[in-house]
């Protein structure tokens, strides 16, 4: 592409010699002109080159996020609040007989979640921050590092081009929000109380910096102020598009195949008895609709392209000989299809994930890739994999999902950016029986 060896890689063998097998030489990113505007430069977890600055911010996120992490009180009542507060909203427009475009709802669960965790903050219903929220991270997910030409010439950036100026006005209007998020921690740290993921960060750097000698200094070990922000704001970022891009694409499918969903509410309704809401420890009891999750990400992956990687030293791949510095792009797309590892690939069965009683969880397929694997890992898929449990067995417990009257089946082609996200629609949330009353209730 252009002057850079890139190599696709499309099946799942050598895949994973690239993320297993070999995942130190190929832990390295790219700088593109896009990622480098969004990170100041490489300063964050994902778009940030293998380093000893990187790895220590990659295990401090690590650290903390496990503060939350499964089994914690905390984040499984943080994200039942959000679907109860979801779950009111969806009540109120099927009271009012209104169709609902679940997208900004959905983002808005997802996104004080993250906020919970990384700012100690909520957001509520048209409040104007969030409303900016919305408005700079569709503008950076329509125009960051989707190989687009910028990204292969870089001199191109030179010339007057519409995309770069729209994710430069976006990261501008996120750079001041996360400042402002930024500040006000620092103003009230303390060392005896870690709120959330800022604090952890704050921490840290405080610690480094009261052990300041010549050669370790917080500067030195990457607890800048620009690294923290970077780091923080890629957790806000990465928690919120993803999960919620998964939460639209299960609604669309949804939508496509209601026997999936009926069978779902007839797993939900035998397993949770009265009106109790499902919980983390419903897990294991909620087979089908475990199934369903793993086929939504089979079928329509979050990234891919995965992010590329990078050749970090001479190195093979496979029979081929790879440079120092040759980018890597996994295609998870073709692992994902593969039609000598899925039958039917296309077609949406969640069923394809129980073994043939319907009585475990089985992976078919060694090729299925949704959070990428070893060193660059995705961060997030724990607390991703509770919130898309939590939120669809709520809603599911409480609503059949369909097409408003007269309108078509959304449609499943997706539009790519750095995330694929699908196209907005309206969903006819309609009470099931007996959660009408319940629902007005909370
Ligand atoms: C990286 C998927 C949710 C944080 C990634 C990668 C994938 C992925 C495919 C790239 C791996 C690679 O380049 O090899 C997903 C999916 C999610 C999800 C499918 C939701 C269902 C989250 C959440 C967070 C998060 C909730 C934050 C809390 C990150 C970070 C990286 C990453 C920081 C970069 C890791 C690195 O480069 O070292 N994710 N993700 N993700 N994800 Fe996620
Ligand atoms: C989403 C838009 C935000 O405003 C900034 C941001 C930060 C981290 C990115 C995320 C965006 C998109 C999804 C990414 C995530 C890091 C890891 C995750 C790329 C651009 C995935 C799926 O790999």
């Amino acid at each position: 592409m252009g002057s850079i060896k890139v190599v696709i890689v499309n099946h799942y063998v050598h895949a994973k010699e690239v993320l297993l097998k070999k995942g130190k030489i190929f832990a390295g990113r790219p700088r593109t002109v896009t990622t480098d505007i969004l990170t100041r430069d490489g300063k964050d977890i994902a778009f940030g080159d293998y380093s000893p600055t990187w790895r220590f911010h990659r295990k401090l996120v690590h650290g903390a996020l496990c503060m939350f992490g499964e089994g914690s009180v905390t984040i499984e009542k943080i994200i039942c609040a959000e679907a109860q507060s979801l779950c009111s909203t969806m009540f109120d427009a099927a009271a009012d007989g209104l169709s609902l475009d679940l997208s900004p709802e959905l983002t808005r669960a997802v996104t004080n979640v993250i906020c919970s965790l990384c700012f100690n903050s909520t957001y509520h219903r048209g409040d104007p921050e969030f409303e900016a929220m919305l408005y700079y991270s569709q503008g950076i997910v329509d125009t960051v590092a989707k190989d687009s030409l910028v990204d292969i010439f870089p001199w191109l950036q030179f010339f007057p081009n519409a995309d770069l100026r729209r994710l430069k006005w976006c990261v501008f209007i996120r750079d001041q929000l996360l400042q402002k998020k930024y500040n006000e921690h620092k103003a009230h740290y303390s060392d005896h109380v870690q709120r959330d993921l800022l604090d952890a960060l704050l921490r840290a750097k405080r610690s480094a910096e009261n052990n300041n000698t010549a050669e370790i200094s917080a500067e030195s070990v990457g607890l800048s102020d620009d690294h923290l922000l970077m780091t923080v704001g890629d957790i806000f970022g990465a928690g919120v598009e993803t999960t919620t891009t998964v939460l639209k694409w299960a609604v669309t499918y949804l939508m496509h195949y209601p026997e999936v969903q009926r069978r779902i509410q007839a797993e939900l309704d035998s397993n949770i008895a009265g009106d109790r809401t499902p919980q983390l420890s419903d897990r294991g009891s909620l087979l089908y609709l475990e199934a369903t999750i793993r086929e939504v990400l089979r079928i329509r992956p979050v990234a891919p392209l995965l992010i590329p990687h990078v050749a970090l030293s001479d190195t093979s791949l496979g029979d081929f000989t790879v440079r120092k510095g040759t980018r890597v792009i996994i295609n998870l797309w073709s692992l994902h299809h593969d039609e000598k590892e899925w039958k039917n690939p296309e077609v949406f069965e969640p069923a394809r994930f129980l073994n043939s009683e319907g009585t475990g969880l089985i992976l078919p397929s060694p090729s299925y890739l949704p959070f990428g694997a070893g060193i660059r890992v995705c961060l997030g898929e724990a607390l991703a994999k509770m919130e898309l449990f939590l939120f669809l067995s709520w809603i599911l417990q409480r609503f059949t999902l369909s097409v408003p009257p007269g309108d078509p089946l959304p449609s499943l082609d997706g539009k790519f950016g750095v995330v694929l996200q699908p196209a907005r629609y309206k969903v006819h949330a309609t009470p099931r029986s007996g959660w009408q009353r319940k629902g007005q209730a909370c």
